[in-house]
């Protein structure tokens, strides 16, 4: 054993904890390239496809806060800012990968391959807005902030185990990766180099508490150390470097090198959820005006218009397809008959245990009055 010094100093201790974190960046705030080499090689059609769902999400997210106020969803919680984060990990999976959403979650979910309405049934708290078809490999929308960790690092050990060239992509937030289900996710992930990838969109806020409170680290990319994989943080409002870096990361899992922690550092716009909080109460003056300023859609639309790829009648275009997929996807959740008691009784247990068959054959009998 080498020679110790005379006095542990703590001091000293935590200086090899300041990783430098460099945040990625291909796209800064001016639409500007500040990366070329970092830059995807992607087609003029799928850079063009990129702005298209950015657009449209956006716009969903409008149609979601309306329809919500109309009294026709339960929970929404807004992804408005986001579109960079969520949209730009996802486009790196492939329909092989399973997901593991978190409740702020269901573009990557669509995204994927879930039924719009499916998406508003769920929101609504139906049942069947969580039934998804045995092809489609992914998860319904985590609430318990942080168990879709767990999820994904058992299901990326499957696909290890299975002999399969996929990964299973996760996220979570700021206010998640405190939660110790983040940590035994990516530990046991890293113990037995499953492929998984590990997303912390870091939005600045958990409800009203902020990033400051969730950790003394000063990134969340560096929660990868102790679990002995790589981490590392990307400008969350850059799809460009989101997606790099997500690509990049599948890569290293698929080819049987362990997960990847990646942090995204973006932004929520507007409330937590849109059953009432009010950010004004707990956010900085200025903070929504500073994040706007890096939106995720301005610098994508530069960098598009300039290119010739993009144009204010293709983006009226893209809205008004959204209005009105919106609109039939609203249509389409609410001609689906009402839920039975039963029904979701019956979804609990593959085999009931006692005490909920007996709440079945009774809710089923008032029901079949
Ligand atoms: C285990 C658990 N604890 C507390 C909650 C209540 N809760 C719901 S959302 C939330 C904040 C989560 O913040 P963050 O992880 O940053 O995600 P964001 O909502 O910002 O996307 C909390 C504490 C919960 N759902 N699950
Ligand atoms: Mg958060």
């Amino acid at each position: 054993m080498a020679k110790q010094a005379n006095k542990v100093t703590f001091e000293a201790l935590l200086d090899p904890q300041n990783f430098d974190f460099e945040t990625v960046q291909i796209l800064n705030e001016k639409g500007e390239v500040v990366n070329p080499d970092l830059m995807p090689e992607l087609t003029d059609e799928e850079l063009v496809k990129f702005m298209e769902d950015m657009v449209f999400y956006r716009e969903w997210n409008d149609r979601m806060k309306a329809f919500s106020r109309q009294g026709r969803l339960g929970f929404v919680a807004p992804t408005s800012g986001q579109e960079a984060s969520q949209l730009g990990t996802i486009a790196a999976t492939t329909s092989d990968d399973v997901i593991f959403p978190g409740y702020r979650d269901l573009p990557q979910l669509m995204q994927h391959g879930l039924p719009r309405y499916k998406a508003f049934l769920w929101s609504k708290g139906h049942v069947e807005g969580s039934q998804y078809p045995e092809d489609f490999h992914a998860y319904p929308p985590q609430i318990i902030i942080g168990a879709q960790y767990v999820q994904a690092a058992g299901a990326a050990l499957g696909i290890k185990k299975n002999g399969r060239k996929a990964i299973a992509m996760t996220w979570t937030g700021d206010g998640g990766s405190s939660q110790g289900d983040v940590y035994e996710g990516m530990n046991y992930a890293g113990a037995f180099k499953a492929p998984a990838v590990f997303v912390i969109q870091n939005n600045g806020w958990a409800i009203s508490t902020p990033r400051a409170y969730q950790t003394a680290a000063p990134t969340l990319a560096q929660k990868g150390v102790a679990a002995g994989i790589p981490g590392i943080q990307v400008d969350g409002m850059d799809i460009l470097a989101v997606y790099a870096v997500a690509k990049a990361a599948r890569e290293y899992a698929v080819e049987g090198n362990g997960p990847v922690l990646i942090e995204t550092l973006c932004y929520r716009y507007g409330a937590h959820s849109l059953s009432g909080d009010d950010p004004k109460r707990y956010q900085p003056e200025g903070a929504q005006e500073h994040w706007r300023g890096l939106d995720p859609l301005n610098r994508y639309r530069i960098f598009l218009t300039e290119k010739g790829l993009w144009s204010e009648e293709k983006e009226a275009e893209v809205v008004a397809n959204a209005k009105e997929t919106a609109k039939a996807a609203i249509k389409e959740a609410e001609s689906v008959a009402p839920q039975k008691v039963s029904d979701f009784l019956k979804n609990m247990f593959e085999t009931p245990d006692s005490i909920i068959a007996e709440q079945i054959e009774q809710y089923e009998a008032k029901e079949n009055k």
